[in-house]
């Protein structure tokens, strides 16, 4: 038994810790008698960690970090995991609450002490103040859900015409028959899904129906889930055959943009080199000799390393926080505006800075925070 006294524990309480035999009745046993002692009963789940909060050892942000730590399945999850329970995101957003904390104060002076000598500068500087967090702010919403998408796994689906190997490609890169192959068209209708890890990062490849004209009730549904996954994918392979080289479908050539990595299977049936879409280069690949399958996995780490890469500044990691976030943007932006043209009345601006410094705090639970605990807590596992 190991015995842990407040306040040097994880969770500021004291603990002990009983390290028994694994065998499941030994545990039971175990449990059974400490049942009867009088005050004991189990954990609910993450209640080690909200104890850990509320005396204090940690904030939301390094609370929700231990939920994701745990749940993390590849390198790069557990990385901007660790960041956020290392605290760097809760001290980013704390100095942010900070200085908008101060900024109210001088606001509040202005306003109580409308007749004493403050120095006529103090308005302005709060007003540059307050735009400089808007600023910043508004940059880091503005990060196109990267740490979201880290957390989730990145999106990418499989489209393109009926019978050019778009089973074949998924089950190629899956290394597993995820999908049926077959010569005939139409084969695959529902999306199916298989989660990889692409170079640490979390992956979710979809294939889809192919791209066509069809009175087929069944597949004509399959075509609109397949087009409505290209459009909410973070990035699509468009496939189209290098035996119909250079003549692609309409609806496939509708799909390629920024967001699109062409390639054009079979090349083992007919050899095209030098391919190019619209200025965009085309991949040659063979699902069936897997010709070009190790250069296509390069690109997708490459187009996937660019868009979650390493950044200086910490990453927002959740809807949470960038739900707070916008609300507090949202205030600055209105007390911006009522600090330039209702002077004199800045009672209305400093209500808004009010509201911003809740909505951060928020995130790290420097505040009120009964509510949304529950919110944070209720995704773990017991003993955690
Ligand atoms: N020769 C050759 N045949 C392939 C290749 N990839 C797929 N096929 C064949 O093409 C047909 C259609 O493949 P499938 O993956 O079901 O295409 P999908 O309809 O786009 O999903 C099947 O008969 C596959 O065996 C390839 O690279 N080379
Ligand atoms: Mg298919």
């Amino acid at each position: 038994m190991l015995w842990f006294p407040a306040p040097a524990s994880f969770t500021g309480d004291d603990v002990a810790e009983l390290h028994v035999h694994g065998g499941t009745a030994v545990v039971a046993s175990v449990l059974t008698a400490l049942a009867g002692i009088a005050g004991c009963r189990t954990a609910e789940p993450g209640e080690f960690t909200k104890r850990a909060f509320l005396n204090g050892k940690l904030d939301l942000t390094q609370a929700e970090a231990i939920a994701d730590l745990v749940a993390a399945e590849t390198e790069a999850q557990q990385r901007q995991a660790v960041r956020q329970l290392d605290g760097e995101l809760g001290r980013c957003y704390e100095s942010w609450r900070t200085a908008l904390v101060g900024a109210l104060a001088h606001l509040e002076a202005a306003i109580d002490f409308p007749d004493e000598d403050l120095p006529a500068e103090t308005v302005g500087q709060v007003q540059s103040a307050v735009r400089n967090l808007e600023r910043a702010i508004s940059a880091h919403l503005d990060d196109g859900r990267r740490g979201e998408r880290l957390r989730d796994g990145f999106r990418i689906a499989i489209v393109g015409p009926p019978n050019v190997g778009k089973s074949s490609i998924i089950n190629v890169l899956s290394r597993r028959e995820a999908a049926i192959v077959a010569p005939q068209p139409g084969t695959t209708r529902d999306v199916v899904e298989v989660h990889l890890d692409l170079g640490g990062y979390p992956v979710t490849l979809a294939d889809t129906a192919g791209l066509r004209e069809t009175d087929d009730l069944v597949e004509s549904e399959g075509v609109r889930r397949a087009l409505a996954r290209a459009e909410e994918s973070d990035l699509k392979l468009v496939v189209i055959d290098a035996g119909a080289w250079p003549s692609i479908g309409r609806e496939s050539l509708a799909l390629i943009d920024e967001n699109a990595i062409v390639i054009a299977n079979k090349i083992d049936l007919r050899a095209v080199s030098e391919m190019t879409i619209e200025g965009r280069p085309v991949l040659g690949v063979s699902a069936k000799t897997n010709v070009g399958i190790n250069r296509l996995l390069e690109v997708l780490q490459g187009e996937i390393g660019a868009r979650f890469g390493a950044r200086d500044v910490p990453t927002l990691s959740r809807l949470r926080h960038r739900e707070a976030l916008r609300e507090c943007r949202d205030a600055l932006s209105r007390a911006l505006d009522g600090l330039q043209s209702k002077r004199g009345l800045e009672e209305l601006p400093a209500e808004d800075l009010r509201i911003a410094i809740r909505a951060i705090g928020r995130i790290t639970g420097r505040v009120n925070v009964e509510d949304i605990l529950d919110v944070v807590f209720r995704d773990f596992c017991i003993g955690k």
